[in-house]
């Protein structure tokens, strides 16, 4: 954009009434922040400008429509319509997943590896990538694992709490309710109950953010040994590890591969733009302006959904059927007959199929190519490897399928059993401390950028009903539209003639043209009224 259209365009926002942002003097608190330095301090120099180019959008192009909604769009879990707005990541149904608008393949490849010997990037740079818009360099990645060992000690009331948990609560369940009851912690509820102002709300927003990050490995390591080892294990923070290394000590797990894998792990299932259900229940609770453990807690609730992240659980429950159905080698027509028998039960094959993906899932590809690295002979692997070639077909024949191709969920579960851990019950505790990493930089924003409560409106059956059999109506007086369609057609040949003679007579008959034209229009709009009135019921509605 030229700089005189910049110009021009920031006149015109700023004589919007709703500059708030500019006129709030609590803006100027934010300037205090130097150039670069903390992802804090990058973050309060890159608000003001967005919320400027927010503004102007909202502004100068309010009005716009983006879309149609269709009835199928309503009933169909609202697929397809664009309704969210998120920075942060993008699906696209195609190309596949990118953080910041990188490809995810180029972000495992680039992010800092930044503890000695290891072979992946941190998903703390992953973090600082998606909140900040930029790929960190080895300093700015090593300061966010610095910030979270800082950060991370858990408050004594949390351990008691998960102590005190029976051991048939889901870990999950422990999962969301450590996430809600660390909410005394949240340095926003202070603020907002002091009289915070709305320009402000992100500061905290963040400071909860950067500290339940550095929470969770804590409280997911503790559900793990609670629940499967008894409760033995390290419960503190080691400051010459990072986060990922931190959270597989503390599980008990010292095997550098591993920590390799959950740094890849952790990376790949942090974010998946915002429409997804545990990204959006976070948003839409923190919309409320509720905390963000709550807003957080209400996400993994989400998350611990069979269709959802609870199926990288389900995908090792149906290969262990699997297995022992039909052995650790079967044949491919063996697997074919267990595939169609599952679907023949009314179930799902677990981690299978994408609601905006149409290819096989990047994160799925990626696991693979870390497998081929690392232990491509093991058995669950070839078993994951082979059924990317046969489960497809099947889903295919189904003919209602729109993505027959797997997700990240069918690879994660064989890697982590490589690795030893083979407690299945637990995994989508891990695919939930990674999800963090996306949805609170997501919140940070909404609050940057003053993003309202959340509330679509809803219609009742009998609302749509009616409104169907009017419009149907509607369209029976279409025999009269019908008329109206083919007079349209003729009207579009008598158009061109006119159009040509016009041309024809330009410039001498152009008035009179422009006169008949208005004309027509006046007639057309004593009609269109007409139609009008006969909608006016169901548009009323
Ligand atoms: N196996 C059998 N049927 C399927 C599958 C599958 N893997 N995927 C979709 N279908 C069916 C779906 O149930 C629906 O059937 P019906 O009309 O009878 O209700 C039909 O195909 C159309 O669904 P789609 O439009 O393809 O999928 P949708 O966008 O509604 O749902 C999922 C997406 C991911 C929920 C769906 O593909 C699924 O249930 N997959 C298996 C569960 C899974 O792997 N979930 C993890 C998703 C990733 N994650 O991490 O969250
Ligand atoms: C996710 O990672 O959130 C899943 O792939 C599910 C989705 O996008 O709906």
């Amino acid at each position: 954009m030229g700089r005189s259209l910049l110009k021009s365009r920031s006149r015109q926002v700023l004589k919007c009434g709703e500059y708030y942002w500019k006129n709030n003097s609590q803006l100027s608190s934010l300037r205090m922040y130097s150039d670069g330095g903390s992802l804090k301090e990058v973050l309060a120099k890159k608000i003001p400008q967005e919320r400027e180019k927010m503004l102007g959008i909202k502004c100068l192009h309010g009005d716009k429509k983006l879309g149609e909604i269709k009835v199928s769009n309503v009933m169909g879990g609202q697929r397809g319509l664009l309704l969210l707005m998120c920075d942060t990541s993008y699906v696209d149904p195609n190309k596949g997943i990118f953080y910041r608008g990188i490809p995810l393949k180029e972000v495992c490849a680039k992010l800092p590896r930044t503890q000695k010997g290891s072979k992946e990037g941190t998903p703390e740079g992953a973090f600082y990538l998606l909140t900040a818009g930029k790929m960190p360099n080895k300093k700015q990645a090593k300061a966010v694992t610095t910030e979270w060992q800082k950060r991370g000690k858990l408050p004594d009331y949390c351990f008691k709490l998960l102590d005190s948990m029976d051991k048939r609560v889901h870990p999950m369940a422990q999962f969301c309710a450590a996430s809600a009851a660390l909410n005394p912690e949240s340095k926003f509820v202070e603020a907002y109950n002091k009289g915070a102002k709305k320009p402000k709300y992100w500061e905290y927003i963040y400071e909860d953010s950067m500290n339940l990050c550095a929470f969770l490995p804590t409280v997911a390591s503790v559900i793990y040994c609670n629940i499967f080892k008894g409760g033995k294990g390290n419960r503190k923070l080691d400051s010459s590890k990072d986060w990922s290394d931190n959270f597989c000590n503390m599980m008990g797990y010292k095997d550098s591969g591993f920590v390799d894998l959950m740094r890849l792990y952790l990376i790949l299932h942090a974010d998946h733009e915002s429409g997804n259900v545990s990204a959006h229940t976070t948003q839409l609770v923190g919309s409320a302006l509720s905390d963000p453990y709550l807003s957080f807690s209400a996400g993994m609730c989400g998350l611990a959904g069979p269709l959802h992240g609870l199926a990288n659980q389900e995908v090792l429950v149906w290969l262990d059927k699997l297995v022992a159905a039909i052995g650790c080698e079967p044949s491919d027509e063996q697997i074919l007959k267990f595939i169609n028998d599952t679907l023949k039960s009314g179930r799902v094959v677990p981690g299978y199929g994408h609601a905006v993906l149409r290819q096989t899932d990047p994160r799925f590809s990626l696991q693979n190519a870390f497998a081929m690295k690392n232990c491509k002979n093991d058995p669950g692997v070839k078993l994951v490897t082979r059924l990317w070639k046969l489960i497809p077909k099947v889903l295919k024949e189904l003919g209602k399928v729109a993505n027959p191709y797997p997700n990240v969920d069918a690879h994660s579960g064989v890697l982590l059993q490589h690795y030893g851990m083979n407690e299945m019950k637990y995994y989508t505790v891990l695919f939930g401390v990674s999800r963090a990493l996306g949805v609170l930089p997501q919140l940070i924003w909404a609050r940057a950028l003053g993003a309202p409560i959340e509330r679509p409106k809803s219609f009742t059956t009998d609302f749509l009903c009616k409104f169907l059999s009017k419009s149907k109506k509607g369209k029976k007086g279409k025999s009269g539209r019908k008329g109206r369609k083919g007079r349209k057609g003729r009207k579009g040949k008598k158009g061109k003639k006119s159009r040509k003679g016009r041309k024809n007579r330009k410039g001498k008959k152009s008035r009179k043209g422009k006169k008949s034209r208005k004309g027509r229009k006046g007639k057309k709009s004593k009609k269109s009224k007409k139609s009008k009135k006969s909608k006016k019921g169901p548009k009323k509605c």
